[in-house]
């Protein structure tokens, strides 16, 4: 998506002058990933239109191979951030874009075929099933093609709880259900599933995926189906802006696990680019140096906290 945000934290009644950048939940995690280091295809659907090539511009500089089909006859979505006491306020302009439409046969598509079947992990989140249109059946088509290449499948719940606002939930709950790995906010989990401890969880999700829980920003827990647990607690961060920093989270703890690091470093690399997040206006920023992240994460359990 495109993010308008106004110049000088105005109000945006007052505002008359807006900044340009690239939000959304998956292209956040996207560009962190490239950031890090890992081969990403990011896919989507986006307008024909200027800001369909502002999105492409932005993740392809950011080392992303954009995979979106281009829709002459709907717009790339767009939010709007406006700053609000302890956070952000976000408008969205999505309903009837291009992603909205996104179906089973994009995943069949020249290259995002080929991507897919290449893929260690595909992440995506709530919002995208969220964004869908009645009758998709991207999601379905997806967990097909996880059968047949063999690739993880990460879901952040993401909750939005103004997509879901009168609608039956049942789709979401049924892509956490099917999802190798699944992040979540304790706090979203409460919102949006009614449980927030792992055990609960666990009932409500069943055996198969690997939770990956952030308490509350003070920890995140890794629990895995067969009962082990791992948890790290949170860097103190000066908190900028909060927008996107699970998404930098999910970045750093995908990125980790690719590269075979195992609990610990998977989310300490998870906290730590959520941290750059935190610190920063956009939705997203760029990930500590490699030397640093490095020495992080072989520091000491008494060194981290
Ligand atoms: O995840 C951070 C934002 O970029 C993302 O929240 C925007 O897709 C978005 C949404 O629905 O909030």
């Amino acid at each position: 998506m495109v993010v308008l945000r106004p110049d000088g934290d105005r109000p945006l009644a007052e505002a008359t002058t807006l900044r340009r950048s690239v939000g959304g939940a998956e292209a956040n995690v996207a560009g962190a990933l490239a950031a890090l280091g890992v081969r990403t295809a990011w896919v989507s659907r986006l307008g024909r239109d200027p800001f369909g090539d502002v999105v492409t511009d932005d993740l392809t500089g950011r080392g992303v191979e954009v995979e979106a089909e281009r829709d002459p006859d709907r717009p790339t979505g767009l939010y709007v951030k406006e700053p609000a006491p302890g956070g952000s306020r976000m408008h969205y302009y999505r309903a009837g874009s291009a992603a909205a439409a996104m179906d089973a046969d994009l995943l069949d598509r020249p290259g995002i075929a080929e991507a897919l079947a290449s893929a260690e992990v595909v992440h995506t989140s709530g919002i995208t099933v969220g964004i869908l249109e009645e009758g998709s059946a991207l999601v379905a088509r997806l967990l097909a093609l996880r059968e047949e290449h063999g690739f993880r499948l990460s879901v952040d719940l993401n909750w939005r709880p103004a997509l879901w606002f009168g609608r039956d939930t049942t789709p979401l709950l049924d892509l956490l259900r099917a999802a190798d790995v699944v992040l979540l906010g304790a706090d979203e989990a409460r919102a949006a599933l009614g449980v927030d401890t792992p055990s609960d969880l666990r009932a409500l999700l069943g055996e198969r995926p690997r939770l990956v829980i952030k308490a509350d920003s003070h920890a995140a827990g890794e629990h895995d189906p067969d009962g082990s647990a791992t948890e790290v607690p949170a860097l103190r961060v000066d908190v900028v802006e909060p927008v996107g920093a699970g998404d930098g989270f999910a970045a750093g703890y995908l990125a980790a696990l690719v590269d075979g690091i195992g609990p610990v470093g998977r989310l300490r690399q998870g906290h730590l680019v959520a941290a750059g997040v935190l610190a920063a206006t956009g939705d997203h920023a760029d990930p500590p140096a490699a030397d640093v992240r490095a020495r992080l994460l072989d520091c000491s359990a008494e060194e981290w906290a």
